[in-house]
């Protein structure tokens, strides 16, 4: 690791690994509360409360992981955007599985780009939609990564499940991003919301990212922009179960280490990456 310790048990070199790990500490474009550079070191601190495995899973085949480490902290989104690509591009083409930890959720714009034959769905974990053209003049800003996904896959490669919080301008356009709210999952269960989700898109492999504020704040504080009346952390653990074999990868984003004093929100991102991972290790 060239800048601090690695996630727990990611022990194998690159060209061995079925795991790419990478950490992307940016939080430029954050309108609230910052911090969320501080995600990943403090995502991979809580990796070392866990089990290498998990018995729920029954026993599966051990992981190869490689924690690449982090990127640099850039300044501008299109920086971080173009380091990214280049990390990232090469695990994603040599078809490893990837997990990365934000940062804002902004740094899921690059790693989309770089499936570049575009032949999956991207499914988001947020309390927001995140679909806005631009937002305060940036169009790389967090709060605009659905809509950028959308013109790279397509309307029809794109949902949202959590959501709770919605601009009037997000809404009032023939080419809204498709979401499931947190108070009809709250309501009906997240099965339906996947399941729905599942058969909306049109890809058959499935990127899921979570923004850590797409759960409740009385399990998930510390994250940049908390919304209230969020998913149960358990929600999100079924549904990486119920994307199984579909998912090619995975990030999760917004822990924000400073409002974080417990340090519970980045345990919960922490298991939820191994969640992810023991999905990936079924199939191996
Ligand atoms: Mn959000």
């Amino acid at each position: 690791m060239p800048n601090g310790i690695s996630f727990a048990d990611a022990e194998s070199a690159y060209n061995d690994a079925d795991v790419c790990i990478y950490g992307i500490p940016y939080d430029h474009t954050a309108c609230f509360r910052a911090g969320a550079r501080e995600g990943p070191m403090a995502i991979r601190r809580a990796s070392y409360n866990f089990e290498r495995s998990h018995f729920e899973h029954g026993r599966l085949p051990e992981l190869s992981v490689f924690d690449y480490g982090d990127c640099d902290d850039f300044f501008y989104p299109e920086d971080m955007i173009d380091e990214v690509m280049f990390a990232m591009g090469n695990p994603i083409r040599d078809g490893k599985f990837t997990v990365a930890f934000g940062g804002e959720h902004s740094v899921n714009i690059p790693i989309i780009r770089c499936f570049q034959e575009r032949s999956i769905a991207l499914i988001s974990i947020d309390a927001h939609l995140d679909s806005r053209d631009e937002y305060m003049g940036a169009a790389n800003s967090h709060a605009c990564i659905m809509r950028r996904a959308a013109e790279h896959l397509g309307l029809d490669n794109v949902y949202v499940l959590g959501v709770r919080s919605v601009a009037d301008e997000e809404l009032d356009r023939d080419d809204a991003v498709p979401f499931v709210s947190a108070y009809d999952i709250l309501d009906n269960g997240i099965e339906k919301a996947v399941s729905l989700a599942l058969d909306s898109v049109k890809a058959e492999k499935v990127y899921l990212t979570v923004d850590i504020d797409g759960i409740d704040p009385a399990f998930a504080p510390g994250t940049g922009t908390p919304e209230p009346f969020g998913l149960h952390p358990y929600d999100v653990k079924k549904a990486i179960n119920a994307i199984g074999d579909r998912l090619v990868g995975f990030d999760v984003c917004e822990v924000c280490p400073p409002a974080d004093p417990t340090g519970c929100t980045a345990v919960l991102a922490a298991r939820l990456a191994k969640e992810a991972m023991s999905v990936y290790a079924r199939r191996l």
